[in-house]
């Protein structure tokens, strides 16, 4: 077992520290928010998740994990820090990796021979090298070809956090064959799935792919979408039945990508490849279009209708949590509210505001409104009847009365 420094306790850093501190490992976990280290040292969790909560009260309570301001010394040190964009060249995002680079700076002051440094933030082709070790061997030449430096992507779907940290397979992916050899047996200490091994660009690259397979198939979901509304076709059954052939698996249009990850990480393909990754490029162009074409649905409602009041179902990015952030609903109601004078109604039972919007209950804003909206198919909203709608423009983006 080993002392482990985690630099950066959000959505992924967090749960990882407290797993690995249930598993034997001594954890120093690091965020530069103070607030935060605060709430984790009185053994809660300043992100919401099933179950951290508990995860964190029993690994802070039982002293195998602590948080702090600054990076501690340890024997393997973890990268999960955010990794957002920084503006645009030729219409692309281009990866903003300051995070990375300031945790790689932080840690060359601690950093021993042999220690292990991996980095697990969603990267582009070549930031292991570039943006960790490349850092730290310049703040330490002394211990060039000394250290074991890995990528190991985090796959983990938010809502299954921690059963899916332990369950998933790996992959690590060394700068050296040794490292990825070290890493694997640090990761199989609480991985129960296999872990694989290869190099780490592969590594960075199997990540960007999985999330990008996924966006590329929803891109298609949501063109077939818009294809059967031109045709006055059921693009539901239409997925239903070809997905009844044994080798096709045809994702479902929605009102849009979001979420952190999904909508973010393909044009980390192609800020690095911009001519080669073309397909790529329109999936992600298709996918941002959806919200504006729900919005010119919403519309016609209104127009239809002559309706004073409009109803929007579910504002989290995606059914059944809190998460708001990146959502291609509030993206929606902040679009709507520009082009119409109609009173909007927001219905998101998963949170108690939302900046400009009034919220409602969903029986009330349902039976109030001209227009109702289908956005987040939350579990709280499939007992809404035909009935209830009778009278009213439907706009139902997640087929829930297809
Ligand atoms: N969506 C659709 N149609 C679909 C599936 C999803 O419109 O058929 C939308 C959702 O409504 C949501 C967005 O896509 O707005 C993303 O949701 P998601 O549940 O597909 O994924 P995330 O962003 O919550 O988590 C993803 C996962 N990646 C994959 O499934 C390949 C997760 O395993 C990753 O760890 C995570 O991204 C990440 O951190 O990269």
């Amino acid at each position: 077992m080993a002392n482990v420094s985690v630099i950066g306790l959000g959505y992924i850093g967090l749960p990882t520290a407290a797993v690995l501190g249930s598993h034997g490992h001594k954890v120093f976990g690091c965020d530069v928010n103070q607030n935060t280290v605060d709430i984790i040292n009185s053994g809660r969790a300043h992100v919401i998740e099933p179950d951290l909560d508990a995860a964190v009260e029993s690994a802070v309570s039982s002293g195998s994990f602590k948080a702090f301001t600054t990076p501690q010394a340890a024997d393997v040190y973890i990268i999960v820090v955010p990794t957002p964009f920084k503006g645009e060249e030729a219409g692309v995002p281009q990866p903003d990796m300051s995070y990375v680079e300031s945790a790689a700076k932080a840690i060359s002051s601690l950093v021993k021979e042999d220690d292990l440094v991996i980095l697990e933030s969603t990267s582009p082709v070549g930031a292991t090298r570039k943006n960790v070790a490349d850092i730290i061997e310049g703040a330490r030449p002394e211990l060039k070809n000394k250290l074991h430096y890995c990528y190991c992507p985090e796959r983990v779907l938010p809502g299954q956090i921690l059963t899916e940290l332990i369950e998933n397979d790996r992959v690590v992916g060394g700068l050296t064959p040794q490292a990825a050899v070290k890493a694997k047996a640090f990761y199989k200490t609480f991985v129960k799935g296999d872990v694989f091994e290869t190099i780490a660009e592969q590594a960075e690259l199997v990540k960007l792919t999985e999330n990008t397979y996924r966006d590329i198939n929803i891109a298609f979901a949501n063109e077939l979408s818009s294809i059967c509304d031109e045709k006055n076709l059921n693009v539901w059954e239409v997925i239903k039945f070809a997905n009844r052939h044994p080798r096709v698996n045809v994702h479902f249009p929605g009102p849009g990508v979001g979420g952190h990850c999904i909508a973010v990480d393909p044009w980390f393909i192609v800020s690095g490849s911009p001519e080669k990754a073309k397909l790529t490029h329109l999936a992600r162009t298709i996918n941002d279009a959806k919200p504006a074409y729900v919005v010119d649905q919403i519309l016609k409602g209104i127009e239809d209708t002559a309706t004073d009041t409009v109803a929007l179902l579910g504002m989290a990015y995606k059914p059944n949590v809190d998460d708001l952030r990146e959502s291609p609903s509030v993206e929606i109601a902040k679009l709507l509210k520009t082009k119409t004078d109609a009173k909007i109604l927001i219905v998101e039972p998963y949170v108690d505001s939302m900046d400009g919007f009034e919220l409602a209950d969903t029986k009330e804003a349902v039976a109030q409104a001209g227009v109702v909206a289908m956005l987040t198919n939350h579990k709280e909203f499939l007992d809404i009847t035909l009935g209830e709608l009778e009278g009213k423009a439907v706009v139902d983006t997640r087929g829930v009365w297809a």
